[in-house]
């Protein structure tokens, strides 16, 4: 039941199929040719381990990212990220100089539970979800209450936004599920602001 003091989150809002089907079909096809997927090594519970999917991170050259415990230097923009970039800077009246590229090859990749609120994007982001490929569903649970939790089932072209205070509100994952067999890839646009005691990095 939901608890009126701690509501669900206004700050997030899903737009489904914001990338029309053929559109999502080429970005998607452009994205697996082109992009160069690693695997990203995070630190968890005081150990290096292998993140469960591939990533890539693209931006801007200053756009010097660091997440889980890792420092990641943006790869150069692809054309395709570069033109959906632009679409979404319109569409949503924001700037995003980076994007964490996320490649879930089937069911068994996922993500857990987590913030984006490194200091880099600063207090209150606008991160912008765009999603290709198999339909997973994204989970959000307050941090001061996680039985108080939302779900979306994200689909190819769909597009969530999330701002305000949700990172600092909000934790959100995306669990491991034995019913999708298919690829799914997911682009979160962030902006990367100065951080001073991580300048000269
Ligand atoms: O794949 C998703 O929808 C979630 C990605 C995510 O949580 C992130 O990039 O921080």
């Amino acid at each position: 039941m939901s608890n009126p003091e701690k509501p669900l989150p206004a700050d997030v809002q899903h737009l489904p199929t914001w990338l029309p089907s053929a559109h999502a079909d080429t970005l998607m096809d452009a994205l697996l040719a082109r992009v160069p997927w690693d695997v990203h090594r995070i630190r968890m519970f005081g150990r290096w381990l292998d993140s469960p999917r591939l990533s890539c991170w693209m931006g801007d050259a200053d756009a010097h990212y660091r997440y889980s415990g890792a420092d990641f230097l943006p790869h150069p923009w692809t054309p395709a990220v570069l033109a959906v970039r632009e679409q979404l800077q319109q569409a949503v009246d924001g700037r995003f100089n980076s994007v964490l590229l996320n490649r879930y090859r089937d069911g068994r990749d996922s993500m857990g539970w987590h913030s984006d609120d490194e200091p880099e994007l600063g207090a209150t982001p606008l991160i912008a979800s765009l999603s290709l490929g198999a339909s997973r569903r994204f989970l959000l649970r307050r941090r001061d209450d996680p039985a108080q939790k939302a779900e979306y089932l994200l689909g190819h072209g769909d597009l969530l936004l999330m701002r305000g205070q949700c990172q600092r509100d909000y934790q959100h994952a995306l669990p491991k599920t034995a019913r999708v067999c298919d690829e799914r890839i997911n682009l979160t646009f962030r902006q990367i602001v100065a951080v001073p005691h991580r300048a000269g990095r």
